[in-house]
């Protein structure tokens, strides 16, 4: 048997090497032996690519490696995704989500995705390199509280800017968040986001707060 560390570092070896099938036998084990999936997740595959981005930033890994270890962590998530108990909650809340036009980086989305689903909101993923126009259409149409936008490239970045204004010209009621690597608390304000989380670990957290200070709002409006 495995112990919780050991099989946080072979899903991170796994990711780093693109060792898949060392990535799917350690998920499997730790769904078997009941080890937290979501722990599993964040300090196991997505803490292996970290990793995997740095190697990308010292061009010591290229492109084809870094899809290689995307695969790796997809796999090892397939498994233990359907293991990360959904809040019973209900419907807590409607998320529209999406990586920016001209950005085709979807890891880091995909695991915010993930940690809104799992909390029992309903997620409307527009996948990557997103049309502008169409998170303002996605949201008219689902009536959505948040809107969450992923950029990893400052170039593409620009771009949830020109979502802001558009969304808030049209419906000011809607909470906008924004996350991914180049972006901090500062380009969030700059860009007049409501909200910003620098990790999917505090995403629901900060989309719940957002809420918050919207329904606060919306009740003064009222009264
Ligand atoms: C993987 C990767 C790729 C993969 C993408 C695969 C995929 N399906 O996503 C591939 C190989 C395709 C790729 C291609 C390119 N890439 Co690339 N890529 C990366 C890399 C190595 C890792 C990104 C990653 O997945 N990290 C792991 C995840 C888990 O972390 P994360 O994305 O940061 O997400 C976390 C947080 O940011 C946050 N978050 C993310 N989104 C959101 C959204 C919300 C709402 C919230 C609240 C939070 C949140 O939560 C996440 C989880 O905790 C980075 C380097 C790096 N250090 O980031 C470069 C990087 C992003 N890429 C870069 C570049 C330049 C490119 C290319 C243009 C390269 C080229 N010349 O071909 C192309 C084209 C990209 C395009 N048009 O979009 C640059 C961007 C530079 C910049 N600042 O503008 C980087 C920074 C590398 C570098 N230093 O040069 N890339």
């Amino acid at each position: 048997m495995a112990s919780k560390e050991e099989l946080f570092e072979l899903l991170k070896d796994g990711v780093i090497n693109y060792k898949e099938e060392q990535v799917k036998e350690a998920a499997q084990q730790a769904v078997d032996e009941g080890f937290v999936a979501l722990e599993m997740i964040m300090d196991g595959l997505a803490a292996g690519m970290e990793v995997v981005g740095e190697l990308y930033e010292k061009h010591e890994y290229f492109v084809p490696e870094v899809l290689m270890c995307a695969d790796a962590l997809y796999l090892g998530l397939d498994i233990l995704r359907p293991h990360v108990p959904k809040s019973d909650a209900g419907a807590v809340a409607q998320v529209v989500i999406g990586s920016i036009q001209g950005d085709v980086h979807d890891i880091g989305k995909n695991l915010v995705k993930m940690m809104f689903d799992v909390a029992g909101w309903e997620v409307y993923d527009l996948g990557r390199d997103v049309p502008l126009e169409n998170f303002v259409e996605e949201q008219l149409r689902t009536d959505a509280e948040v809107v969450a936008m992923s950029a990893m490239m400052t170039t593409t970045m620009l771009g949830m800017k020109k979502v802001i204004k558009m969304i808030k010209d049209k419906n000011p009621d809607v909470a906008i968040m924004l996350g991914g690597a180049p972006v901090t608390q500062d380009v969030a304000n700059l860009f007049g986001a409501d909200g910003y989380a620098e990790s999917a670990g505090n995403a629901v957290a900060e989309g719940i707060k957002m809420i918050g200070r919207l329904r606060e709002f919306e009740k003064k409006k009222e009264g």
